[in-house]
C-alpha cells in the first residue's frame, strides 16, 4: 500500500511504535520553535532537564505575543529567553522580527521535516510540506533535549481541491469551508492533507493560510505536497537547496476524503464565538461593523498585505471604523515600506502596528462594547478580544479590507476587476534580527538573566493511591484553553508566574473558581465535549495543577490540552456513559477509590460520587509510557528519572 505525505514523514523519523492508526508513536524532531508567551515555561524546563545544548538540527525561540511592555515582566522574560537561547544553543528571533509562524515559513521551514512548537499554530509549517505539530512547552523542551515527541497515529484526510478560487475568493474562504463541514472537534486524532490540481494555484502563504488554520479542526496537523511552488518560494528566500519534492503515492488511502470546488467558493466569515460557525459575506452583506485588524500568523503575508494595500490605495476607512494592520513579519514591513504599499495602507487611515499577535491575543486594540469586529486571525472564542461583549468575525484579508473602507459586511467580489498580486522572484533577506546561540566554547559562560516574575515550576508528587476530591466546577461543552487561562494584555505577562496566574484560571466562567479550588485543596473539574480546544498553552493545565485539580473528568478532549494534563500529572478521565455527565454536581464530594491500581492496570477508573452515592465509570485511555507519567507525577518527574 502507498502512503501519504505525512506518513512518509512519520515513517522516516518513527523512533518508537509502530504506524497503526491509533497507537501511540514517538517521533524524532528536527525543528522546535516556541513563542514568548509559553517559552519562558519551556526553557524553565529545558534548564531542570539539565541538557547542556538543545539536540536538534534548529530551534527557534520568537517573541511575539508579549509585547505590549505595560510593566517589567514581559521585557524581563524576553531578556531571561535570549539569555537562555545563547546558553543553550538556540536561535533567538528578536521582538519586531515577526511572528514566530510566518518568520518560521519564511526563513528556517524545511519540506519533509519535522517541527513542533510551543504554539498551537505551528502547523502553519505544513505549508511548505513539514511536518509541523503543535505542543505543550514541556514537550518543546523534552523535543530539544534530544527525546521523541508523542502523538497517537492519526487517521489520514484528503482534502481535494478542484478548479481554481474566483478573483477576490481567497485562501480564508477555503479553511472556513473546511471548518463548516469538519466543524471544530472534525479533526481531532487526524492529520489533513490537501491535494488535487487545485493545489497547484496556490502560492505557498495561501498554503499556510490553510494549514495554520487547520489548528482550529482539531486536527493533529495539516500539510501540502512540496511541489514545484514550494521549490519557487523557498528560491525567493535565498534557500533553494533547502527544498525537497514531497507528494503521496498514487495508491495511498486515506480514511476520509472531502472534495472543494474552488470555481465554486465564495467568500465566508466565522461568526461569534466559533470558527466553525460559517455564514456567507452575501448574507451578512450591509451589516454595520466597528473595527477590522488584519493580521496574525493566519493572514500577514506579504501577498495578504499587498492584496489589502491595493484594496486601499487611495481611499479613506469609513467614518466609524478603526482599521489596525499588523504586518507579520520584518521581511513584509520592510518590503511592503520599500515598495510603497505602506504608504498606500497609512494614507488610507490604517493604524500600523508592530509585527506581532497583537490583538489576536488580546493585546491591545479591544474592540467597543458590543462592538462588531472584522478579522484576518483564526480564533473568535468568546472574550479573547478582550472585549467581553465584543462580537468577533473571521474573514479574508479582501474581505477585511472592502468591509473598512465601506463600514459595512462587504463581499469584495463585487470590488470590479481583480487585483493579482505576484509572488516576488526575491523576498528581501535580512536576518539581522535573528541572534546565533554562543559558540560550544563559550556557552557555559553566558550568565541566565532572570526577571522577579519568573518563578519556578509548579510542585508535583507521584499519584497517590486513592484520591478524595470535590468537584471545584462543572462546564459545559467545547470549552477552551482561553476559558480556563485566559490571555489577554493583563493576564499574559503572567505567563512565568504560575501562582500569580492561577488567580485568573478559569474566571471567564466562574470567577470564584481560583479561591474556591485553593481553598478546597483538591478537586475535579467536570467538562463536556471538545474540553481544552484552542490553544497550546500548558498553563492551562500548570494553573490547574497549582491550585489542586487532580483530575479533569469529561465527555471528549481536545488533543494539545489533553497531552498538557498528563505531562502536568492531572488525570485526564472520560465519562464512560456521557449521560453520567448529570450525576455529579458542583461541590459534590468525589472519590476515586483506587486510581493508582487502576491506572496503573487498566483504562477504567471508578469514580464514587459520595454526595449522591452513585458509581460513576469512567475511562483514562494510556500508552505504557502516559501510564509511568501518570504515575511518576507529570513528564517533568518522568524524565528527570528516565533521562
Ligand atoms: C493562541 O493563539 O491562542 C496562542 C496565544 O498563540 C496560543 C499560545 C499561548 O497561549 O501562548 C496557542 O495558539 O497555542
Ligand atoms: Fe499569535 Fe494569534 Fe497566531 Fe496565536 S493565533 S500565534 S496569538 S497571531
Amino acid at each position: 500500500m502507498g502512503l501519504t505525505i505525512a506518513q512518509k514523514i512519520i515513517k522516516e523519523h518513527i523512533v518508537d511504535g509502530t504506524m497503526t492508526v491509533g497507537s501511540d508513536i514517538g517521533l524524532r524532531i528536527d525543528q522546535t520553535l516556541t513563542q514568548d508567551a509559553t517559552g519562558t515555561m519551556a526553557y524553565l524546563e529545558f534548564e531542570a532537564i539539565g541538557v547542556p545544548r538543545v539536540k536538534t538540527e534548529k530551534s527557534v525561540a520568537y517573541i511575539d505575543h508579549n509585547t505590549l511592555q505595560t510593566g517589567f515582566e514581559n521585557a524581563d522574560d524576553h531578556r531571561f529567553i535570549q539569555s537562555v537561547c545563547k546558553r543553550h544553543g538556540i536561535y533567538f528571533s528578536r521582538p519586531g522580527n515577526g511572528i514566530c509562524h510566518q518568520v518560521h515559513l519564511e526563513r528556517f521551514g524545511k519540506p519533509g521535516k519535522t517541527l513542533i512548537g510551543s504554539d498551537s499554530h505551528t502547523p502553519t509549517g505544513g505549508g511548505i510540506g513539514m511536518l509541523a505539530i503543535g505542543a505543550g512547552g514541556l514537550d518543546v523542551a523534552v523535543a530539544m533535549g534530544g527525546g521523541a515527541y508523542y502523538i497517537t497515529m492519526p487517521k489520514m484526510v484528503k482534502v481535494e481541491l478542484t478548479g481554481k478560487l474566483r478573483p477576490w475568493v481567497s485562501a480564508k474562504d477555503i479553511i472556513l469551508k473546511v471548518l463548516e463541514i469538519m466543524s471544530v472537534k472534525g479533526g481531532v486524532g487526524k492529520i489533513v492533507e490537501y491535494a488535487g490540481e487545485g493545489v497547484k494555484t496556490l502560492s505557498v502563504p495561501e498554503r499556510a493560510t490553510i494549514t495554520n488554520m487547520g489548528a482550529e479542526l482539531g486536527a493533529t496537523t495539516s500539510i501540502f505536497p512540496s511541489d514545484e511552488i514550494t521549490r519557487e518560494f523557498l528560491k525567493a528566500q535565498g534557500r533553494e537547496e533547502d527544498y525537497t519534492e514531497l507528494k503521496s503515492d498514487d495508491d495511498a488511502e486515506y480514511d476520509e476524503i472531502i472534495k472543494i470546488n474552488l470555481d465554486e467558493l465564495k467568500p465566508l466569515a466565522a461568526c461569534p464565538h466559533s470558527p466553525d460557525n460559517i455564514k456567507s459575506i452575501e448574507e451578512l452583506s450591509g451589516k454595520k461593523i466597528d473595527q477590522v485588524c488584519i493580521g496574525s500568523c493566519t493572514n500577514s503575508s506579504y501577498r495578504d498585505m499587498m492584496k489589502v494595500a491595493a484594496i486601499l490605495k487611495g481611499k479613506t476607512v469609513a467614518d466609524g471604523v478603526s482599521l489596525a494592520i499588523a504586518p507579520g513579519s520584518k521581511q513584509v514591513l520592510n518590503m511592503l515600506a520599500l515598495n510603497g504599499a505602506l504608504g498606500d495602507m497609512i494614507a488610507a487611515g490604517a493604524r500600523i502596528l508592530e509585527s506581532a499577535c497583537g490583538p489576536c491575543i488580546g493585546m491591545g486594540q479591544s474592540p467597543n462594547s458590543g462592538g462588531i469586529s472584522l478579522r484576518t486571525f483564526n480564533r473568535n472564542f468568546e472574550g479573547r478580544s478582550g472585549t467581553a461583549d465584543g462580537q468577533i468575525y473571521l474573514v479574508s484579508p479582501e474581505t477585511a479590507a472592502a468591509s473598512a473602507l465601506t463600514g459595512v459586511f462587504t463581499d469584495p467580489t463585487t470590488l470590479g476587476a481583480d487585483v493579482v498580486i505576484e509572488m516576488p522572484e526575491k523576498f528581501l533577506i535580512n536576518d539581522n534580527m535573528v541572534i546565533e546561540p554562543a559558540s560550544v566554547d563559550e556557552m557555559d559562560s553566558v550568565e541566565v538573566l532572570r526577571g522577579p516574575n519568573i518563578k519556578p515550576y509548579p510542585k508535583t508528587s507521584p499519584l497517590s493511591d486513592s484520591i478524595e476530591a470535590s468537584c471545584s466546577l462543572k462546564v459545559g461543552d467545547n470549552i477552551t484553553t482561553d476559558h480556563i487561562m485566559p490571555a489577554g494584555a493583563k493576564i499574559l505577562p503572567l505567563r512565568s508566574n504560575i501562582p500569580k496566574i492561577s488567580e485568573h484560571c478559569f474566571t471567564v466562567c466562574d470567577k470564584d473558581f481560583p479561591n474556591r479550588a485553593k481553598t478546597l485543596g483538591s478537586s475535579v473539574v467536570v467538562g463536556g465535549e471538545n474540553y481544552g480546544q484552542g490553544s497550546s498553552r500548558e498553563h492551562a493545565a500548570l494553573a490547574p495543577l497549582y491550585l489542586g485539580v487532580k483530575a479533569v473528568l469529561v465527555k471528549s478532549f481536545a488533543r494539545i490540552h489533553r497531552a498538557n494534563l498528563i505531562n502536568a500529572g492531572i488525570i485526564p478521565l472520560t465519562f464512560k456513559n456521557a449521560d453520567d455527565y448529570d450525576k455529579i454536581k458542583l461541590g459534590d464530594q468525589l472519590e476515586l477509590p483506587n486510581v493508582k491500581a487502576e491506572i496503573a492496570t487498566g483504562e477504567n477508573i471508578t469514580l464514587v460520587n459520595k454526595t449522591n452515592g452513585e458509581t460513576i465509570e469512567t475511562v483514562c485511555e494510556l500508552t505504557d509510557r502516559t501510564r509511568d507519567i501518570l504515575i511518576a507525577g507529570g513528564l517533568l518527574d518522568y524524565t528527570k528519572e528516565n533521562g
